[in-house]
């Protein structure tokens, strides 16, 4: 088995993630900044192959152009030196004061205007760092009075700025498309397009929903009480899947942003076997391999830890991705598993309802389908689930 992390896993980071200082609202912070430049020579090191930014990562809110350039420079030679990739970028929507009351969403035009304005020209940066991914989270998108928002009005704002920076890209011919990241609250009390569910929706409703889909956080839906696994399957059902923020979260409480499985194991386990090896009973024509995006780590190394321990759990990040991944693959050709796994009838699920050509008429004339049918008979049976359960638990624990 080797879980040493290599280009091919394709592993990024976000620069605010191994960059996190560590403040909180109770305290301040407890590690010193850390340069861009030895965030991307660390992170090769490690063996992840891209890096990830808010433009305020890069440079200071606000920098005068010269200064703006000057780190982008420095930036671009520390990823030529080093050959990591910059596959996503998205805007800081979230931290002046000026978006307090949200980017796209404020109730105050001139700053809805100023929004845009600052996603277009990190847009310009995105494309010319060759990203392919757009990310748009939209923490101060929301309310914490159901007096002072009118959410009806402000998912109109959100489309419009959606549907606008959309032209801006197509006009622009970049190769670019967006991906909207779910979460139900922090900071704001509650944040509009709470969960993978509802970005679907609003998706719908876009000009150009052919290039938006979504960037579904793990700690995000558990937050929500959601089964994660749940939510990338119909992500992915929806052909919606185009990024993937991967962390861990015990339980419905403040945003954790754990290290990769070391909130819900179980959980990232079957995600980590949906991602790899596609739905696992097969799925549908449309929907039947994994996903083969960039793994891309969006969690916070404790306040407890150190420079050193950044690094660590970095690594841990991804050494918990490649373990899952062959403890997947061999829960995967386990001879029991396959027949657990029809014992449970799982593959029969995608067969189709119907057969080829019959209609509800037929189905209608079908006396097997409901009057004799034996209902009792098909309630008394089992399912078989716990015996299949356990042998992935086996295979998680190493028992297998
Ligand atoms: C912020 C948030 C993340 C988002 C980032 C993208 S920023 O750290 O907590 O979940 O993915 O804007
Ligand atoms: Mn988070
Ligand atoms: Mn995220």
């Amino acid at each position: 088995m080797s879980v040493e992390p290599t280009r091919a896993d394709r592993f990024s980071f976000g620069l605010w993630t191994v960059g996190w200082t560590a403040q909180d609202p109770f305290g301040p912070a407890t590690r010193p900044a850390l340069d861009a430049v030895e965030a991307v020579h660390r992170l090769s090191d490690l063996g992840a192959y891209g890096v990830t930014f808010h433009d305020d990562d890069l440079f200071p809110f606000g920098s005068p152009d010269a200064e703006r350039a000057g780190h982008i420079d420095r930036f671009k030679a520390a990823l030529a030196d080093t050959g990591l990739v910059v596959p996503m970028v998205t805007t800081n929507l979230f931290s002046h004061p000026v978006f307090k009351d949200g980017g796209f969403t404020s109730n105050d035009r001139s700053v809805r205007r100023f929004a845009l304005r600052k996603v277009m020209r990190n847009l310009d940066l995105a494309a010319e760092l060759g990203a392919s991914t757009f990310v748009m989270w939209g923490g101060r998108e929301g309310s914490e009075s159901d007096a002072a928002k009118d959410v009806v009005a402000a998912l109109e704002r959100f489309r419009e700025a959606v549907d606008t920076l959309a032209q801006y890209v197509v006009d622009q011919g970049y190769g670019l498309r967006f991906a909207l990241e779910p979460k139900p609250n922090e900071p704001r009390g509650d944040i509009l397009l709470p969960t993978v569910g509802h970005a679907l929706a609003f998706i719908s409703s876009l000009e150009h929903a052919d290039m938006v889909g979504l960037n579904p956080e793990v700690g995000h839906e558990q937050m929500a009480g959601l089964n994660f696994v749940h939510g990338i399957a119909q992500a992915m059902w929806h052909q919606k899947l185009f990024h993937i923020d991967l962390n861990g979260q015990r339980g419905v409480k403040y945003d954790q942003d754990l290290v990769f499985g070391h909130g819900d194991l179980l959980n990232a386990f079957f995600l980590v076997d949906l991602l790899e090896h596609g739905p696992i009973g097969g799925g549908s024509a449309a929907v039947s391999s994994g996903y083969d995006g960039p793994r891309h780590f969006d969690y916070k190394p404790l306040r407890t830890e150190n420079a050193d321990g950044v690094w660590v759990s970095a690594a841990a990040n991804m050494r918990t991705y490649l373990i899952l991944k062959e403890r997947a693959a061999a829960f995967r050709a386990d001879p029991e598993v396959k027949e657990a796994l029809a014992a449970a009838r799982v593959p029969e699920l995608a067969e189709p309802t119907l057969a080829p050509g019959e209609s509800y008429a037929d189905l209608l004339a079908d006396k097997a389908a409901f009057e004799d049918y034996d209902a009792d008979a098909a309630g008394a049976q089992g399912y078989n689930v716990v015996r299949l359960n356990q042998l992935a638990i086996d295979h998680v624990t190493g028992a297998r």
